[in-house]
């Protein structure tokens, strides 16, 4: 018999992104990031209002997003309204240092999260943020290439020591990186030209490296500055699950699962890459340097809770060694079916049915799955930063938005949770994704996550807020601690 156990202090809450969210990109004096750069599609040598007037095709893209930089009040007022505990959020690193290593902040930056930080604390909201999603400054990528060079790990840590130092005592939980292991994925994240692969993969392995060590350093500091906050990196987790009961599926499921995420959780938790980990690296002439300060930092640096986001599950089959490399490549983004030969082979679930909405397979026993595997590495309390249900809304005729598949979505995947609260695992929060409608990393407007709806589309809009039926709905799980989740 299902019973309802969310205890009292949980943070039900939902999310954003700077980049997704704010707009403004140029205001104030913030400089530009990758994540600029990609929404934009722009050619980043050149001037930005330039480029972007040579830029014939409009999408939904980051100089206005949601307008969340002039919507702030309104935006949090309809958080209280909801009865959110805990929002999260990132800092755009360029709004606070326009190029990533200016000598002073930029106090206008710094204002614009403070009156956030500040309102929210006022509305009881707990402040949890992100320090780096997805949003590397372009002018540290343009100096030095970003993430493939050290001195990356200078510039982010002091930039996370000025936002621990500043925020002392106003935020209490602090994220680190969203997604590290999706970022690396993807070449444009972090500022990856290089088209020789062999070349290619060892520059993206020595960015993640660079990116762990930071991550540690990071948490260091947090823990000397402000030893009340807590603080945590943020994984990307989609198990998989072996196509069929044969020892080699089986195996290769486990091979995805641990190269994928799993060994970043010893990386972050234990501070030591596992070997299987590193056998892959050298198998394929991709490791990076590790030197014994690395190793040192990583050992020290370990988070007080583990965070993760998931969507969906994935299945995984046995692939051969003398697979077409060209298969390989042309695969290799996108991590539904992406495939390392000789390891796995990645693939949607064929047992799951195709929501026709959206072409997802959902999985929210996959979910529950996720809880007791991660806890079982980390033994850590957990957060979900990110969880939802993107796809399409319909605004009718009277401000209203009916968007039960999105409720049905949260309300299954909240469920699962509840019964891995049930099994003993300490689940701290949930954070929905996202609180308002923002742009899709993919998609622009085209795919909406939010309990409000931001009216506009690829082509603009007068970005006002709606409230969808799931707002409703998400207020009254709140209020009642999950109770009306049996209704
Ligand atoms: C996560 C990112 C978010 C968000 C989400 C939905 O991986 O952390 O920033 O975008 O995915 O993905 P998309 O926007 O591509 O639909």
């Amino acid at each position: 018999m299902n019973k309802i156990v969310f205890p009292k202090d949980f943070l039900w809450g939902a999310a954003t992104s700077a980049f997704q969210a704010e707009g403004a990109y140029n205001e104030d004096g913030k400089g530009l990031s990758l994540a600029d750069i990609r929404s934009m599609n722009i050619n980043p040598d050149e001037e930005p209002t330039k480029a972007l007037a040579n830029k014939g095709d409009k999408i939904a893209d980051s100089t206005v997003a949601s307008d969340h930089y002039h919507h702030w009040e309104e935006d949090l007022a309809l958080m209280k309204e909801c009865g959110l505990k805990s929002y999260r959020f990132s800092i755009a690193w360029t709004r606070i240092f326009p190029n990533g290593d200016d000598e002073e902040p930029n106090q206008k930056g710094v204002q614009f999260y403070e009156n956030i930080i500040d309102r929210l604390n006022e509305y009881g909201i707990e402040p949890i943020i992100t320090l780096y999603h997805f949003d590397f400054p372009a002018g540290l990528q343009k100096k030095y290439g970003g993430f493939s060079n050290r001195q990356a790990i200078v510039d982010f840590v002091r930039y996370a020591s000025f936002l621990f130092k500043h925020f002392k005592g106003k935020v209490r939980y602090w994220l680190v990186n969203n997604e590290q292991n999706a970022m690396i994925r993807r070449d444009g994240y972090l500022g990856i030209t290089e088209t020789n692969p062999l070349k290619r993969e060892q520059l993206r392995h020595r960015c993640n490296h660079y990116m762990y060590v930071a991550c540690a350093k990071a948490i260091t500091a947090c823990h000397e500055i402000d030893p009340e906050a807590k603080i945590a990196p943020v994984m990307a987790y989609a198990p998989h699950f072996p196509l069929t009961s044969k020892p080699e599926d089986v195996l290769a499921a486990r091979n995805a699962n641990d190269l994928f995420f799993h060994y970043m959780i010893d990386v972050h938790c234990r501070g030591e890459y596992p070997g299987y980990y590193i056998k892959w690296l050298k198998d394929n002439d991709w490791c990076p340097e590790i030197t014994e300060e690395d190793s040192a930092a990583l050992k020290k640096g370990k988070p007080d809770f583990f965070a993760f986001n998931y969507y969906r599950s994935n299945a995984a089959e046995y692939c051969p060694e003398d697979v077409d490399p060209e298969l390989v490549e042309r695969l290799r983004v996108d991590a539904r079916s992406r495939i390392l030969p000789g390891l796995c082979r990645c693939l949607q679930n064929p047992l799951i049915s195709e929501d026709e909405r959206n072409k997802w397979r959902s999985d929210p026993i996959g979910f529950h799955i996720a809880f007791r595997n991660v806890y079982e590495l980390c033994h850590l309390p957990l957060m979900i930063c990110e969880n939802g249900y993107g796809a399409p809304d319909t605004l009718e005729k009277e401000g209203l938005i009916h968007d039960s598949y999105r409720i049905e979505y949260l309300k299954n995947h909240i469920l699962q949770m509840n019964e891995a609260i049930q099994e003993g695992i300490p689940v701290i929060g949930y954070h929905a994704w996202t609180f308002l409608d923002v742009i899709s990393t993919s998609e622009g407007f085209r795919k909406r996550y939010g309990f409000v709806y931001v009216n506009r589309d690829d082509n603009g809009g007068d970005l006002k807020r709606y409230k969808k039926d799931s707002f409703y709905w998400y207020q009254k799980v709140i209020k009642t601690h999950g109770k009306s989740l049996m209704d």
